[in-house]
C-alpha cells in the first residue's frame, strides 16, 4: 500500500507531449522513489495460375480451395499408415522383447507416433489466443473507385473470399468466451492483388497511443506474473495500477466497462479498423478513412451476471453460437461502412486522427455503406485454419495505405515478427489458410518448412540469366503515398525525437463524449462494472487513483463508484492538458449500444419452451414451429430426457434438460401452457431457470396456468411492481399459440432492461 500510495499519479505524463509549441524535456529516469523502499520486499502489489489455383472459382469463392483438395484428408475406407505411408499392422502394442520384456528402440512405429504427439502444440498467440474463425466473402455494394483502386472495391457486385477470426484478448486458448474483454475482429481478404488483413477490434479506440506501451498494457492485464492469476480478467491490481497511471486509456476503459465487452454473440457486435488508414485511387490521390463493420442483427450484449454464469455453463458460448449459426444457414452478416475525410478537415478538428485513443464522431464524418461481409462456411479443421491463420496489419494491397499513427506503425512490425515464433519460421505465408490467391514470385528462398519448389538457377534480381524475371511491377505495383513530412513541421521541431503531438495530450474529452452518449441503462452497467473490477482490486490506493481519474470524466460517475467502494470522494487527478472547451460534438447517439437494434430478425436466438407432463402439446408446438420459421432455435426443455405426456394425450420430446442447458444459455423462455407448471414449481432448478430469465431481463411468456411456477420464482410479484415490461407476456392459455408474433418481437428487442433494478428484485 505504502509503495503504491507513494506514487499518487504519473507525474511524468506531461513530459511525453509537445505542449504549447514547446518540445518536451527528456523524461526523468525513475518516478518518485519512496525512502523506505525495500528492494527485497514482495511486489504483490507461390508457379502459375492454372497450377496453383486450379480451375476458376465462382465469385466470392476462394480459388485456393481447389488446390486445397490435395491437402484434405478423409480416411474413410483406408488402412492406417505411418507418416511415410507404410501400412501399420498393429496399432495396439509396442514392439517388446518377450511378452513381459522391455520395449525395443527398433519400434519406429511407436517412436514416430509418440514423437509427433509430443510436438502437436504450437505457442498460443501472446494476445488474442482464444478465437473462432469462419470463411465467407466480401461483396462490394457501392462504387468507390473514385476513392480507392483496392481490388475488393473494383466493381459493384464483386465478391472477394475472406477468412475472419474473432477473439478475446487476455485469456488463454482454452479460456471462456464470455469474459469482460475487448473482442478481436480480424478479416483476411484474399484479393487477386495479394492479401489484405484488416485486423480490428469491436471497440473503435485503443488503450495506448504508442506501440512502445503495448507490452506494458498486455503485461498489466494478463495474469499476474508471480501466481498466474486471474485468468482472462482485467479485475486485478496490475491492470488498474497501470490504467490509473495512463490517463489516455480512459476513453477505451469506458468502452471496456460497458456491455460492449460482453457481447451476446460475434454476430451482434461491431468491428472497427481503429486506426485512420488511407484509401488511394488510380490517380494516386489519398483520402483518410476509418473502417466499420456493422452487424445486420444489431448490437446486443449480455448482462454481467449472465456472462459470468455462461462462462461455467458453456465456456464455448460464442464459438458454438458462430458455428451453429453457420451450420444452420443463418449466415452472420455485417455491413462495411467507411468514414472518409481529408487531411485539411482532420487538421481543423480538436483531436488528432493519428491518435488511436480517439474516434471521429459520426457527426463529423457520416458512415457510408460500401459493402457487406457474409460468413457462410465453417473451417474444416480448427488447427489448420483458425489456429494457423496469421493476420498482419502490414498486409495491405494497392489502394490502401497506412497513416503515421504511432500505434499502427509499431503493429506493422509486431505481427510478422510474432508469426516467426508462433508458426515456426518465415514460410508461414505458404500454410494453406495464409497463402494468397495471388501468385507469389520473388527471390525469398528456403527456411524451415519451405513448400515451394522454386525452379531454375536464378534467385536474385537484377538478372539476365532468367530474362530479368521476376521483374518489378512498377506503376502496377504497390506504391506508398508520397508525403512531405518535414514541411508540415514547426521550425523548432527536431526531425528525430521521442514525443507525441499536443492534441494527443487531451485524455478526457472523448471519454466524456462516450459517457454523455450513453443511455441510463448503459451508464448503470458501466458504473456497476467499475464497482466489480475495483472491488476485486486489493490495493486501496489504486482504487482511489481510479476514482480520481473518473472525476475527470464525470462527477456523477466518480461519486457513484466512490460510494459503491465505500470511500470518500478523492481529489481529481491533475490533467496533462486542459480539457477542450468546445468540442465539436458533445454527445453522439451513435455511440450507444442501443443505436443499432438490428433488422428485427431473431436468427439463431435460443428459446426455451419449458415442458412437463400435462403441457398443452398444441400450444407448445405451435409456438415452437413459429419460432423455428423465424430462424430461432427453440428447444423443449424439461427435467429429464425422454418425453412428456401432453394434455391431449400425445408425447412431446424433451430435447435438453435444465441441468445440461441452464437458463443463461437461452435468450428467452416460455413457461408451459395448459399444465405442468405445478410440477416444475417444486423443482428448484426449474424455479431458478425462470428467476434467471427474469433477472437477466429476457422475454418471458407466462400462460395463465403457469402462474404457480412464475410465483415460485417470484416473477409475478415483481411483474406487478413494474408497470411497463415489454418483455413480460402474461396471457391466457388459449392465446399462447397466437402470441408467437408478439413473442418474436420481444425477442428481437433482445432485453427488457426497464425491468432491471439494483440489487436485482429476483
Ligand atoms: Fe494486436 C493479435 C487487434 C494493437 C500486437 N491484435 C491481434 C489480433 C487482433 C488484434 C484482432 C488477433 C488476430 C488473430 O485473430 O489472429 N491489436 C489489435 C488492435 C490494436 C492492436 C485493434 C490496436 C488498435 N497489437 C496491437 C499493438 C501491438 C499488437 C500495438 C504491438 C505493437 N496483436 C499483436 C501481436 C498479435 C496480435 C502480438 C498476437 C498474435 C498475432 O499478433 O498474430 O503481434
Amino acid at each position: 500500500e505504502a509503495l503504491v500510495a507513494a506514487i499518487p499519479e504519473n507525474v511524468n505524463k506531461s513530459a511525453e507531449y509537445a505542449l504549447r509549441g514547446k518540445m518536451p524535456q527528456p523524461p526523468q529516469g525513475a518516478t518518485a522513489k519512496p525512502e523506505n523502499l525495500d528492494a527485497t520486499a514482495s511486489t504483490i502489489t507461390e508457379s502459375n495460375e492454372s497450377e496453383k489455383n486450379g480451375a476458376k472459382a465462382a465469385p466470392g469463392e476462394n480459388p485456393n480451395q481447389g488446390p486445397l483438395q490435395k491437402h484434405r484428408v478423409d480416411s474413410l475406407g483406408r488402412a492406417l499408415t505411418t507418416n511415410q505411408g507404410v501400412p501399420v499392422g498393429d496399432n495396439q502394442n509396442s514392439l517388446r522383447a518377450g511378452l513381459r520384456g522391455p520395449t525395443l528402440l527398433e519400434d519406429f512405429i511407436l517412436r514416430e507416433k509418440i514423437t509427433h504427439f509430443d510436438h502437436e502444440r504450437i505457442p498460443e498467440r501472446v494476445v488474442h489466443a482464444r478465437g473462432s474463425g469462419a470463411h465467407g466473402y466480401f461483396e462490394c455494394t457501392e462504387d468507390i473507385t473514385s476513392l480507392t483502386k483496392a481490388a475488393p472495391f473494383a466493381k459493384v457486385g464483386k465478391r472477394t473470399p475472406v477468412f475472419v477470426r474473432f477473439s478475446t484478448v487476455a485469456g488463454e486458448r482454452g479460456s471462456a468466451d464470455t469474459v469482460r474483454d475487448v473482442r478481436g475482429f480480424a478479416v483476411k481478404f484474399y484479393t487477386e492483388e495479394g492479401n489484405w488483413d484488416l485486423v480490428g477490434n469491436n471497440i473503435p479506440v485503443f488503450f495506448i497511443q504508442d506501440a512502445m506501451k503495448f507490452p506494458d498494457v498486455v503485461h498489466a492485464v494478463k495474469p499476474e506474473p508471480h501466481h498466474q492469476m486471474p485468468q482472462a480478467s482485467s479485475a486485478h491490481d496490475t491492470f488498474w495500477d497501470f490504467i490509473s497511471l495512463m490517463p489516455e486509456s480512459m476513453h477505451m476503459v469506458l468502452w471496456q466497462m460497458s456491455d460492449r465487452a460482453i457481447p451476446r454473440s460475434f454476430r451482434t457486435m461491431q468491428g472497427f479498423g481503429v486506426h485512420t488508414f488511407r484509401l488511394v485511387n488510380a490517380a494516386g490521390e489519398a483520402t483518410l478513412v476509418k473502417f466499420h463493420w456493422t452487424p445486420m442483427l444489431g448490437t446486443h450484449s449480455l448482462d454481467w451476471d449472465e456472462a459470468v454464469k455462461i462462462a461455467g455453463a458453456d465456456p464455448d458460448f460464442h464459438r458454438r453460437d458462430l458455428w451453429e449459426a453457420i451450420e444452420g444457414g443463418a449466415f452472420p452478416e455485417y455491413l462495411l461502412q467507411i468514414q472518409t475525410f481529408t487531411e485539411a478537415e482532420a487538421e481543423r478538428w480538436s483531436f488528432d486522427v493519428l491518435d488511436a485513443t480517439k474516434i471521429v464522431p459520426e457527426e463529423l464524418a457520416p458512415l457510408r455503406t460500401v459493402g457487406r461481409l457474409v460468413l457462410n462456411r465453417n473451417p474444416d479443421n480448427f488447427f489448420a485454419e483458425t489456429e494457423q491463420v496469421a493476420f498482419c496489419t502490414q498486409h495491405i494491397v494497392p489502394g490502401i495505405d497506412f497513416t503515421n499513427d504511432p500505434l499502427l506503425q509499431g503493429r506493422n512490425f509486431s505481427y510478422l515478427d510474432t508469426q516467426l515464433t508462433r508458426l515456426g519460421g518465415p514460410n508461414f505465408h505458404e500454410i494453406p489458410i495464409n497463402a494468397p490467391v495471388a501468385e507469389v514470385h520473388n527471390n525469398q528462398r528456403d527456411g524451415f518448412h519451405r513448400q515451394a519448389i522454386n525452379r531454375g538457377r536464378v534467385n536474385y534480381e537484377p538478372n539476365s540469366l532468367a530474362g530479368g524475371c521476376p521483374f518489378q511491377a512498377g506503376a502496377r505495383g504497390f506504391a506508398t503515398v508520397a508525403e512531405r513530412l518535414l514541411a508540415q513541421q514547426a521550425a523548432t521541431e527536431p526531425s528525430k525525437l521521442r514525443a507525441k503531438p499536443e492534441k494527443f495530450a487531451d485524455h478526457y474529452t472523448q471519454a466524456r463524449l462516450f459517457w454523455a452518449s450513453q443511455t441510463p441503462v448503459e451508464r448503470a452497467h458501466i458504473a456497476r462494472a467499475f464497482r466489480f473490477e475495483l472491488t476485486r482490486v486489493q490495493t486501496q490506493a489504486i482504487r482511489e487513483r481510479m476514482v480520481r481519474m473518473l472525476r475527470n470524466v464525470d462527477e456523477g460517475l466518480a461519486a457513484r463508484v466512490a460510494a459503491d467502494l465505500g470511500m470518500p470522494l478523492p481529489e481529481p487527478l491533475s490533467m496533462v492538458a486542459p480539457p477542450i472547451k468546445n468540442p465539436e460534438v458533445a454527445a453522439s447517439p451513435a455511440l450507444s449500444l442501443f443505436a443499432r437494434p438490428g433488422d428485427g430478425r431473431i436468427l439463431g436466438r435460443r428459446v426455451a419452451l419449458l415442458v412437463a407432463d400435462g403441457v398443452s402439446g398444441a400450444a407448445a408446438s405451435a409456438l415452437y414451429d413459429a419460432l423455428l420459421l423465424a430462424g430461432a432455435v427453440p428447444r423443449y426443455v424439461g427435467a429429464r430426457l425422454g418425453v412428456v405426456r401432453t394434455a391431449e394425450g400425445d408425447e412431446l420430446p424433451v430435447e435438453v434438460t435444465i441441468e445440461a442447458a441452464p437458463s443463461v444459455l437461452f435468450d428467452a423462455a416460455a413457461l408451459p401452457p395448459g399444465g405442468g407448471a405445478a410440477a416444475l414449481a417444486r423443482d428448484g432448478l426449474a424455479v431458478e431457470f425462470v428467476q434467471l430469465q427474469y433477472r437477466h431481463c429476457k422475454p418471458l411468456l407466462v400462460p395463465a396456468s403457469a402462474a404457480p411456477l412464475a410465483e415460485a420464482a417470484g416473477v409475478r410479484a415483481a411483474a406487478a411492481a413494474s408497470d411497463a415490461d415489454p418483455g413480460l407476456l402474461v396471457l391466457p392459455d388459449d392465446a399462447v399459440a397466437g402470441a408467437a408474433p408478439a413473442f418474436i418481437k420481444a425477442i428481437a428487442m433482445h432485453r427488457a432492461w426497464q425491468r432491471q433494478t439494483e440489487p436485482p428484485a429476483v
